[in-house]
């Protein structure tokens, strides 16, 4: 595998000139190009291709191998031809009766190139528009061969997968840290058929019954009338629909605790929400719920940075997917899964396994890891894949199966009809994208955009014609096999269980298991959003929804708003905290981690090049900040003080206190409130200012340490200044194994 550090660093190295390669103009007709009408571009070869999405060159749209060659298209060759392989002349120039003549109906590549052009998007996913994916493996323990014959997860098997990452309220341009439910789609191409495990970051949902789907989607969404919020929770229509409709109540609770904003999709947790059926060769059963661990540990940002990335870098996380995957830092998560006995109640300790707005906390069912997954290549083209992917939860294969979960039986329908729409037509799982990679052998025929020329005269069995064929798997040809689970003698009825009705009891149980910085987070997010809503009989109803999860909190966010604290309706559940459920308290690897470095001409370089290499050392990625781009001595600036700031940063060091620049503005004395030069340069001062008030790491030395003093830092928990450059990394990256300084937040709430 790649030294991720090293293959930073080349990236890094490599920019300035390849920048500078761009900026060379490459003029027809100058010496060594070819005369401008005969060739209006250069010719060279094609670019080093990436590997592709294994299914499309190798396979032919029904899944059969073809050893053809790529059919991949790109700007490559020396010939731009129309879509039929004409060679053309002039790209440029529409065809005219004369040079200031109308433009004639006859031309077919004006035509043809405009047409194309109209018809280049297709309509953005329903919910979960906004994603971005990766390509990686996916490699088995054997550790649950006892509960499934899923013959991916037998021990050392390894399955190519792809995996879409997501926020759900969002348009496909919106930003990506905004506060939301995040997607975590993962498409397993096993050679038992695809398997798709469409997992969200929060493990259980707002509704208990999909039919209630389009009521909380078109109470998150923008209002109809004038199309605000984007991408948000904080308005009328969410909080009118979550107050009323109290089972999505603890769902809430998750999006307004940190999980609502995570700090990299690297570092999310991934749940399948509702509870599955495992069978094992044997023909036994078990209930389970599917986890993903991400090796990173589970962080987030601070509402505050969250809010500024969204307009400094509202790109923030794909760039995060894509950057690390480049540089090599793969990001890792282990699957795991809970396991309940497969009883006639389905429910575990006292809670329905049916209710997709309950867990099953970790302390009562450990999740056991059965596989690790490596996300390792970016992909090719958007569009193609992470657009044109397609989930499905009902595509399972043998030796995993679906329960009586409503909401479940709910989505076994929707996602193959949303792709009717958003892809146009029966023929989606033709995409190369979608494509198996398990021999396909179906009857399934004609329909738009059919991709397969199919053989044959008989799609139809029982067939003579076509010898008979195809026929059906026998049991031991690994057939995915109905389960048959018995199904109740009922009434035909529009009800759920009676333990559906407890909406409030895990609500409460997730924040009692929060750390006191945690609970104060949830209290300003609750703030804020009821806050954002214009009807105070909104505010109230939500406020009486608290009183029934907990007085501190209701009591804590009626002060913000200014109303009074309502008592509760019910008696407060007695429940058991589930102390896994919090970010805080455990070290985890500072892998791909951002170090800003500040530098100007008067910093020791040698010391910012073995902090710099010391950095990479660490697998995590250095970014030198100084007054301008280019160069600082032999160093490339990777951010000058026009274009970095403190949000992309997991840590802030100080080699140098560069001086205002000379045209700046006196900076103002907060205390005299006089205008007083200041000897740093103020964007400086408001780096380490963001970097200290979101709890990051902070460190300096030699001039870099005024930085600190002029900021008014020094002293304050993570603020490290004593001792060399290397001393102060060691210091800092210590640090970095809890995320955030934790210590420098007021937590209020115990
Ligand atoms: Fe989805 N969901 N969903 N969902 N969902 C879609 O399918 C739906 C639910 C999830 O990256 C849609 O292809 C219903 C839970 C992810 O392409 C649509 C219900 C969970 C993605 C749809 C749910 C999810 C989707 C929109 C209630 C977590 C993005 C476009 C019964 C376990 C997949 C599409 C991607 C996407 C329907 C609830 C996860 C409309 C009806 C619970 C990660 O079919």
């Amino acid at each position: 595998s790649r030294n991720p550090a090293k293959a930073v660093k080349d990236v890094v190295e490599s920019a300035a000139e390849k920048v500078s390669d761009v900026l060379t103009p490459k003029v027809p007709g100058a010496p060594g190009m070819p005369p401008p009408l005969e060739e209006p571009t250069t010719p060279h070869d094609p670019p080093p291709p990436k590997p592709e999405q294994g299914a499309p060159q190798t396979r032919t749209p029904t899944g059969a191998r073809t050893g053809t060659p790529s059919r991949a298209r790109g700007q490559q060759g020396a010939f731009l031809t129309t879509a039929q392989g004409a060679r053309l002349r002039d790209t440029d120039h529409s065809l005219k009766a004369g040079p200031r003549g109308p433009v004639l109906l006859q031309d077919h590549h004006l035509r043809e190139k405009i047409t194309h052009f109209d018809h280049e998007r297709i309509p953005e996913r329903v919910v979960h528009a906004r994603g971005a994916g990766a390509h990686g493996t996916f490699s088995a323990y054997g550790t649950a061969e006892n509960v499934t014959r899923a013959g991916f997860l037998r021990k050392g098997r390894e399955t190519e997968v792809f995996v879409r990452f997501s926020t759900v309220l969002g348009s496909r341009g919106s930003a990506d840290t905004v506060r939301d439910t995040r997607g975590f789609a993962t498409k397993f191409y096993t050679d038992e058929g695809t398997f798709d495990l469409v997992a969200n970051n929060i493990p259980v949902f707002f509704i208990q019954d999909a039919i209630k789907f389009p009521d909380v989607i078109h109470a998150g969404k923008p209002h109809p009338d004038r199309e605000i919020p984007q991408a948000q929770s904080a308005h009328d229509t969410f909080w009118d629909f979550v107050s009323l409709h109290t089972e999505a109540q603890h769902h809430t609770m998750w999006n307004m605790s940190d999980r609502g904003i995570p700090r990299s999709f690297r570092t999310m947790e991934g749940f399948g929400v509702h509870t599955f059926r495992l069978v094992n060769s044997a023909g036994e059963t078990v209930l389970a719920k599917f986890h993903w661990k991400p090796k990173l540990g589970v962080h987030s940002l601070v509402w505050e940075e969250a809010q500024m990335l969204s307009g400094i870098d509202p790109d923030f996380h794909r760039r995060d997917l894509y950057d690390a995957i480049e540089a090599g830092a793969f990001p890792e998560w282990e699957l795991g899964i809970q396991v309940f006995p497969d009883t006639p109640e389905e429910t575990f300790a006292g809670i329905d396994l049916l209710d997709p707005t309950k867990i099953v906390p970790e302390e009562l069912a450990p999740v056991q890891p059965v596989g690790r997954l490596t996300l390792n290549r970016t992909p090719t083209n958007f569009f193609a894949e992470s657009e044109q992917v397609a989930f499905h939860v009902g595509n399972l294969p043998p030796g995993i199966d679906v329960t009586n979960d409503p909401l479940l039986q709910g989505r076994l329908f929707s996602y193959v009809d949303t792709q009717l729409t958003r892809l146009a037509g029966p023929n989606f799982p033709q995409i190369p994208i979608n494509r198996p990679h398990a021999p396909v052998n179906d009857m399934l025929r004609d329909g738009f955009h059919q991709q397969a020329i199919h053989t044959g005269v008989a799609p139809y069995r029982p067939n003579s014609l076509d010898g008979g064929n195809p026929f059906p798997a026998g049991d031991d040809d690994h057939p995915f096999t109905d389960l048959p689970v018995r199904v109740a003698e009922a009434p035909k009825v529009r009800q759920s269980p009676a333990s559906f009705d407890d909406h409030f009891s895990q609500a409460r149980l997730f924040w009692l298991s929060m750390s006191p910085v945690e609970r104060e987070h949830i209290i300003r997010a609750y703030t804020f959003e009821l806050g954002k809503c214009y009807h105070q009989t909104i505010r109230e109803r939500q406020l009486r929804c608290l009183a029934n999860i907990d007085p501190v909190l209701c009591a804590e966010v009626a002060a913000g708003l200014g109303l009074p604290a309502p008592q509760p309706a019910i008696p407060l559940p007695d429940v058991t905290p589930s102390p896994a459920l919090s970010q805080i308290g455990r070290e985890w690897p500072a892998d791909g981690r951002m170090i800003g470095i500040v530098v100007d001409s008067d910093a020791d370089l040698d010391t910012v090049r073995e902090v710099r290499r010391a950095v990479f050392g660490a697998d995590m990625v250095p970014l030198l900040i100084a007054p301008h781009g280019g160069m600082i001595g032999d160093l490339a600036v990777q951010r000058s003080f026009a274009t970095g700031r403190s949000v992309e940063l997991d840590a802030l060091l100080l080699a140098a206190a560069p001086p205002p620049a000379p045209d700046a503005l006196p900076a103002r004395d907060a205390k005299a409130g006089a205008a007083r030069p200041v000897p740093v340069d103020p964007r400086v001062l408001l780096l380490v200012e963001e970097c200290w008030r979101h709890a990051k790491a902070i460190g300096a030395w030699g001039p870099g340490v005024t930085v600190l003093e002029q900021a008014g830092v020094i002293g304050s928990p993570g603020v490290v200044t004593g001792g060399s450059g290397d001393q102060v990394l060691t210091a800092v990256q210590h640090l970095l194994a809890t995320h955030r300084v934790w210590d420098r937040f007021p937590a209020s709430v115990s």
